[in-house]
């Protein structure tokens, strides 16, 4: 039999990185109102008139309500133009982001 060479196998892992997300959460306050509340959420998040109600009453009854989960950028950019909706009518509506765990 002939000298065999031995090639050691080598393999390289390649690790691919998934950007940190980011929760949009709405805040309740006791001047906006509702319906306004959920013509911004069908508008800026793209929610059905169910999906958008139903956040709209939980975070009215909690205090607050996660409503998506974006890379930060598109997080922040939403919660602000949302944001900036209320503040064109006068209305104290908040939307914050915060880093998901
Ligand atoms: N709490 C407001 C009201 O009773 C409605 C509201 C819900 C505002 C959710 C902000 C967020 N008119």
């Amino acid at each position: 039999m002939s000298p065999t060479t031995v090639k050691p196998k080598t393999s390289t892992k390649i690790k691919l990185q998934r950007p940190p997300l980011y929760k949009v959460i709405l805040l309740n306050d006791d001047y906006t109102p509702r319906e306004f509340v959920v013509m911004v959420l069908k508008a800026v998040f793209r929610m059905g008139e169910e999906t958008a109600s139903r956040v709209m009453l939980t975070a009215h009854q909690k205090g607050a309500c996660v409503i998506a989960v974006y890379t930060r950028d598109v997080a922040e950019t939403r919660a602000k133009e949302a944001t900036e909706l209320g503040k064109a009518k006068g209305y104290p509506l908040f939307f914050t982001t915060e880093p998901e765990e």
